[in-house]
């Protein structure tokens, strides 16, 4: 086996991480992934974390199951979670009826529905948002609410960076804005840019994951594929668990 060159990306010593990208209300493909993982973690002697890079909601059909799973996982692996776009205008929604047409086009509509609310379209009537707003408060159990308020945006471990979305690739690192990190597709996708770590990140889809020199792509649209993927890292290691 060759040895990687010096500049390849690694983590520190003894800890490996499973990266995992969009989940969108696919339940039936996180709770695989997650036996999928422990599985491959067994016989490990360093630490293994466990990152989700956000979009736990929308789309796919059990939002609600899916943040049920993450609120109460009790494994025996750490387990961090950063916020998607999908998550902020979840929240956003609570607060500011705007949102809504938008949110109920992107995979809303399912999430509500994956809290029992029936709503058969999408509806621009502000009444009746008004009154999904209080139906979803109401419905939504307090630890998911929590979890949603308390999702970081980015980790950073070894050479590797974790966001949702990316970076702007001309703005300084410490001058990013949450909307960067959440949002942000060009410049980024594009960009040839050494950051100074490699980007692990998500919320641009592609058939298969995306290795480039500065950052690595791993959200394969499960909720439309059923293909989720995660990236295994440890040392200069590479490697990808699917469903
Ligand atoms: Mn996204």
């Amino acid at each position: 086996m060759s040895l990687p060159p010096e500049s390849s990306p690694r983590l520190p010593p003894n800890l490996r991480v499973y990266a995992i990208g969009d989940v969108h209300g696919r339940a039936d493909l996180l709770e695989k992934m997650l036996r999928m993982i422990e599985a491959d973690h067994l016989g490990y002697q360093g630490e293994s974390l466990v990152i989700f890079i956000g979009d736990y909601v929308d789309r796919g059909p059990n939002s609600r199951e899916v943040l049920d799973i993450l609120t109460r996982y009790r494994g025996r692996l750490r387990v961090l979670t950063l916020r998607g776009n999908h998550e902020d205008i979840l929240l956003r929604f609570f607060q500011d009826h705007s949102v809504a047409p938008g949110w109920f086009h992107y995979g809303g509509l399912q999430t509500l529905r994956s809290y029992g609310i029936a709503i058969p379209n999408a509806t621009q009537d502000f009444d009746e948002i008004f009154h999904l707003q209080r139906r979803l408060n109401d419905i939504m159990p307090k630890e998911h609410r929590t979890f949603l308020e308390n999702l970081g945006y980015t980790a950073r471990y070894g050479d590797y960076f974790f966001v949702h979305a990316g970076i702007h690739p001309d703005i300084p690192l410490e001058s990013q804005t949450p909307h960067h990190y959440m949002w942000i597709r060009e410049p980024f996708l594009s960009s040839m840019k050494d950051f100074g770590f490699t980007v692990v990140h998500g919320h641009s889809i592609r058939m298969n994951p995306e290795i480039r020199s500065n950052r690595i792509g791993i959200d394969t649209g499960a909720y439309a594929t059923g293909r989720l993927t995660c990236l295994v890292l440890q040392d200069a290691d590479q490697r990808f668990l699917t469903t």
